[in-house]
């Protein structure tokens, strides 16, 4: 079968069009961030020999259920704002072994580089979306700015945090009706931070990582930077309200945020919202 140029496939412009946004937004300062996009193998098939592996590495730990599946992702120390210039340098194409402890290179990082320093969060968050939903295929780390911001001055509790962001903006909840996981601080890179991302995954789309960044995960790239952004967005309205110094004179009911669920069909994450829906104390 003659293959296709994979500079034109769809998912490579994505990815591109992706980082060089969350480039463009302020979030991606040098290397910062990372994306990793779940492949189906009748996709990649067009592009590229599968049968052609460039290169085996051992993972430093296991993902037994993500055997055989393909990934393309970000490069460790790639700069965002560049990606799009040298997709072949910057990126990767890695497909998982049988047994589940080791990636295959079968494109990508002509350079000699490594895949993304985030990759155990990454896959581990993959393992476990897969479960929750068939259908999901994006995992994106970006140091979104608000929401790095608000880990300094709003309390870490997660239903609170949620609470905080779902009465920003009205479209929240409909967005992340799962709310938003928070760690506690960790060491970047490390699969400590991926298992305990991963945990946190089986409950919410979204964890945050203090003063750090957030992940998101998505059906689709829009519907994983979607996600992230209407966070931000939000978080963005939080620190604005704070910097006013005022005292909030209104703000969205519980009860408004049920019959906004109600009419979106969404479930809200159970025990943040008033079920009978009084106000806020
Ligand atoms: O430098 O964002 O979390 C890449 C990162 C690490
Ligand atoms: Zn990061």
């Amino acid at each position: 079968m003659k293959l296709h140029e994979i500079n034109q496939a769809p998912f490579i412009r994505e990815m591109c069009e992706a980082t060089s946004q969350l480039w463009a937004y302020g979030w991606a300062e040098r290397n910062g961030g990372n994306i990793s996009y779940r492949l189906p193998q009748e996709e990649v098939k067009y592009y590229l020999d599968l049968n052609r592996v460039k290169k085996i590495v051992a993972l430093d730990f296991t993902v037994k259920s993500l055997a055989g599946e393909i990934f393309l992702v970000s490069g460790s120390g790639k700069y965002f704002k560049n990606i799009q210039k040298n997709p072949a340098d910057s990126l990767a194409i890695i497909r998982i072994n049988t047994e589940g402890d080791c990636y295959e290179l079968l494109w990508g990082l002509e350079g000699g580089d490594l895949p993304t320093s985030e990759l155990a969060s990454h896959l581990q968050c993959h393992a476990v979306r897969i479960k929750q939903d068939p259908e999901h295929r994006v995992i994106l780390h970006t140091h979104a700015t608000a929401i790095s911001a608000m880990t300094f001055i709003h309390e870490l509790d997660e239903k609170k945090f949620t609470k905080t962001l779902w009465q920003m903006i009205t479209e929240c909840l409909v967005v992340f009706p799962d709310g938003v996981s928070v760690l506690p601080w960790m060491v970047a890179g490390t699969s400590k931070l991926g298992a305990a991302s991963a945990e946190k995954m089986q409950a919410s789309r979204i964890v945050i990582w203090p003063h750090h960044g957030i992940m998101g995960a998505g059906q689709t790239m829009d519907d994983a930077f979607g996600l992230v952004e209407t966070a931000e967005k939000a978080a963005k309205i939080y620190l604005q309200i704070c910097s006013t110094r005022q005292e909030i004179k209104q703000q969205i009911t519980d009860q408004q945020l049920l019959a906004l669920a109600t009419e979106f069909h969404v479930k809200p994450k159970a025990g943040i919202l008033r079920e009978e829906g009084r106000q806020d104390d």
